[in-house]
């Protein structure tokens, strides 16, 4: 099997400081639980094509229009993948070569919107994106952020406030609305952004890094019919390799296409290209919809399992892949920062993330977030995850007490050991 040629190919004899990296990576891998939200197992063939000859080729412009020669096959590749993004998400148009999540924005904040314009974002401390206005990012340097948040945490709380949305709007008159988030864990419905962008004459865009594999296997509402313009990244819930696209309605794919091109990328990587049609292709295979379920099935359980461990759940639960809980209601000295090492001595690995209003600063954090894509494509269904909620609490509770934790990671291998990751196996 191709996977087994790797541990013992030409890496291995020509670099063997890196492979033995790479094999040390990989048996991490397999031996913990992949329990970021972003994350997910690429399939070996995405792996097989993001290892390909095509990492060798040039071809900035797009297909039927290179500055560079030998072409033809990338052309191929590169109309594979934007026809079949174009199909996954019933789009008009397809660019499958922005580099990340965060060059499929700055593309198109660039195409949408001119430097100093206003846009309006989630807040970053209440679930937005570095790409929606941080200031320390390009977005909060090139233009004018004004954010809105969550509504006031109990009963039906923590979501998004639309009301504060529309006020904004009229107040503020952006030149783009963005929806989206990187640690919210309800459906981001498009529908009514996309009234009060048409009310106020903003340009509609939404952010679907983290959803798009919800969006695509049917779990999560569509943005496109309603976005002037959608983002999204290929390796979290879609499952590709790291890369970044943006899908759309007719009219806007000349202005994007030049904001990638020539406005902020140069050469394409054909290679990861490639790697996103194998993976396109997977999510419009008839299964990817039950894996799509079976994510959100697996993140609800994991999250009635932290609360029954006395874990808050922001937002109460969770509709999607994604569950951030609040460590002040388990221990109120317990912060962010120690929880996650805490749980990476257990074989657990997770992050840190901030809850709104948290008290404590972003380095810290008062909360932790969990994903269910990865462990889900490894085959983990509910009833693992159930239990991987106990096994957070006890490495939790056992924070100080390295020996046990030592042992709770014995036990966290066991369980890995019966869900080894597809293409685990590789370099
Ligand atoms: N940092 C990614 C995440 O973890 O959500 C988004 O860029």
């Amino acid at each position: 099997m191709t996977e087994q040629r790797w541990p013992d190919g030409p890496l291995r004899r020509e670099d063997p400081e890196v492979a033995s990296l790479l094999a040390e990576e990989r048996a991490r891998q397999r031996r913990t639980l992949q329990l970021i939200a972003s994350e997910n197992f690429a399939s070996p063939a995405v792996l097989e094509a993001t290892g390909s000859v095509l990492t060798n080729k040039y071809a900035e412009g797009y297909p039927g229009r290179r500055y560079y020669g030998g072409n033809a096959v990338v052309d191929r590749v590169e109309e594979v993948a934007r026809a079949r993004a174009r199909r996954l998400f019933g789009a008009d148009w397809a660019n499958v070569q922005p580099h990340s999540g965060s060059n499929a924005n700055a593309a198109a904040l660039l195409a949408l919107a001119k430097p100093g314009d206003t846009v309006l974002a989630l807040r970053l401390d209440q679930g937005g994106h570095l790409t929606h206005g941080s200031p320390v990012n390009f977005s909060g340097r090139l233009f004018r952020f004004v954010h809105y948040g969550l509504t006031p945490a109990g009963d039906g709380g923590e979501r998004i406030d639309l009301d504060a949305v529309a006020d904004l709007a009229r107040r503020e008159r952006p030149a783009v609305v963005i929806a989206g988030a990187t640690a919210y864990p309800r459906v981001i419905d498009p529908a009514p952004f996309a009234a009060i962008a048409e009310e106020v004459g903003a340009r509609f865009l939404f952010d679907a890094a983290h959803v798009a594999g919800l969006v695509v296997g049917g779990i999560h509402p569509n943005p496109v019919p309603y976005a002037d313009v959608v983002t999204f990244t290929t390796h979290k819930t879609l499952r590709g390799p790291r890369g970044g696209g943006v899908v759309g309605r007719a009219g806007l794919g000349e202005a994007i296409d030049r904001a990638v091109f020539p406005g902020l990328q140069g050469g394409p990587l054909e290679h990861v290209v490639a790697a996103k049609a194998v993976a396109f292709g997977e999510a419009l295979r008839p299964d990817f919809s039950g894996y799509a379920a079976q994510v959100v099935a697996n993140a609800r359980a994991l999250a009635g399992a932290l609360a029954e461990e006395g874990l808050r759940l922001v937002s109460g639960g969770t509709d999607t892949h994604l569950v951030l809980v609040d460590l002040r209601s388990f221990d109120p000295d317990l912060d962010g920062r120690v929880a996650q090492t805490a749980l990476e001595r257990a074989g657990i690995v997770a992050n840190r993330n901030a809850i709104p209003a948290d008290p404590r600063p972003p380095f810290v954090t008062s909360g932790l977030r969990f994903g269910s894509a990865a462990e889900t494509t490894a085959g983990m269904g509910e009833e693992e995850m159930g239990a991987i909620g106990g096994l957070i609490a006890r490495a939790l509770r056992a924070r100080e007490d390295g020996r046990a934790l030592d042992a709770l990671a014995g036990e966290v291998g066991q369980l890995c050991e019966k869900f080894p990751p597809p293409g685990a196996g590789r370099g």
